[in-house]
């Protein structure tokens, strides 16, 4: 059987609704024309409780889907299925609602356009071939463990099969203890699906082949959410894949290094940097400018023309400018000076973020893009267990 596994839509997006829609769509026509089933390994949705807009979206996109030729059917379900169309689904960590209340995704089954297999076995079958997904809807990292201890996944004999599911794993974001890891997921399945991870992943897991097809659309403007969007197409005959590509909008970041940076300096290499970037792409590309080093005296952070350079470029490109790491000499002599236990003169939030970037550099954290934003979390009043949670959360997927 050719399964196509799809994942991470994220219907109702924020910022990106339009794209999240086109490309869930794009990648779910292409999909149909070339599997037998389909596998969604959560977050079809953005958020637990989409808007109506957003909710009819879904609902025309998996109505359309369910009508197209399946040569596969559902024959077999442990829970209540309201359709054997095999469009199989787990609900995502952006869906999560709390345990035994309704979700957006299991509203899609019970209207009968997809099978809701969190927590369930499904069997499909095409000329007497089975494949049976075992679904873990997305949880709190904390309860994985114990999840599985009261579910008892088993694989189904006479059958290939399939775990699916959607959490961090350890060896993937190591940022926490509670993440589970390869060894702790269920034996004797022949292939793993997972979502959660926007960037798409192979692995190994008790020897099998273990598959995450990234997102089909950009949510955070992340290093990893440069390449090409698409979906997984498994062979189970072979066990092999092929990764699709769709046509996802281009995200593209650089990093501009300044030394003494006037305004005029900062505005003639953004502006240059962006018109190389767009000289190269098509359509209307996603552009993220980290800007970096030292500022002349007699300037601060503020007097650099970021919102010049955004407006100029808002029809052509989807502009975002970081320049939190674009600092004034002041601010790093503030560090040195708390460093060697002198009080500066600066505002505490600045040198806490200067203090913060030092510390990430140290790290070599990956992902330094987003560092203000990762700051204010941190440094909210919230309690630790929130923060930490919040902080796994963005860094994860945002
Ligand atoms: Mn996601």
């Amino acid at each position: 059987m050719k399964l196509a596994i799809v994942s991470d839509l994220h219907i109702g997006h924020d910022k990106f609704s339009d794209d999240a829609i086109k490309q869930a769509r794009e990648a779910m026509e292409l999909a149909s024309t070339m599997a037998d089933a389909m596998l969604l390994p959560g977050d079809i949705f953005d958020r637990r409780s989409p808007k109506p807009e957003a909710m009819a979206q879904a609902i025309n996109l998996f109505r359309d889907i369910s009508k197209k030729h399946w040569n596969s059917k559902v024959v077999s379900f442990t829970g209540k299925a309201h359709t054997d169309i095999p469009v199989i689904a787990i609900s995502g960590t952006h869906e999560r609602t709390m345990e035994g209340k309704d979700n957006p995704l299991n509203l899609l089954a019970l209207a009968g356009l997809l099978v809701d297999t969190s927590e369930e076995t499904t069997i499909i079958e095409k000329d007497g071939e089975k494949v049976a997904v075992f679904g873990l809807g997305g949880l709190s990292e904390d309860r994985v463990k114990e999840k599985l201890n009261e579910l008892k996944p088993k694989p189904v004999q006479g059958a290939f099969n399939i775990f699916m599911f959607h959490q961090s794993v350890y060896e993937l974001l190591p940022f926490s203890d509670d993440a589970i890891r390869y060894n702790d997921l269920p034996e004797g399945f022949d292939l793993y699906v997972c979502g959660h991870i926007h960037t798409k992943i192979e692995g190994k897991v008790h020897g099998k082949k273990f598959l995450i097809p990234g997102s089909t659309v950009l949510t955070q403007l992340k290093e990893g959410e440069q390449e090409r969007k698409g979906f997984i197409i498994f062979d189970t005959e072979k066990q092999t894949y092929e990764f699709k590509q769709i046509d996802s909008r281009e995200f593209v970041h650089r990093v501009i290094t300044f030394d003494s940076a006037e305004p005029k300096d900062v505005l003639k290499r953004s502006e240059d940097e962006i018109g190389a970037i767009l000289a190269s792409s098509k359509g209307k590309p996603i552009v993220r400018l980290s800007l970096e080093g030292t500022i002349k005296e007699g300037f601060t952070n503020l007097d650099m023309p970021i919102q010049t350079i955004t407006n100029r470029y808002s029809g052509k490109a989807i502009l975002s400018i970081d320049a939190s790491r674009l600092v004034s000499p002041a601010v790093e002599a503030g560090i040195t000076d708390i460093r060697e236990n002198r009080a500066g003169s600066l505002p505490i939030k600045e040198l806490g973020m200067g203090l913060f970037l030092a510390k990430l550099k140290e790290l070599k954290f990956s992902d330094p893009a987003k560092a203000s934003e990762l700051f204010e979390i941190l440094s909210s009043s919230a309690s630790k267990e929130k923060v930490m949670k919040e902080a796994e959360e963005f860094l994860a997927h945002g």
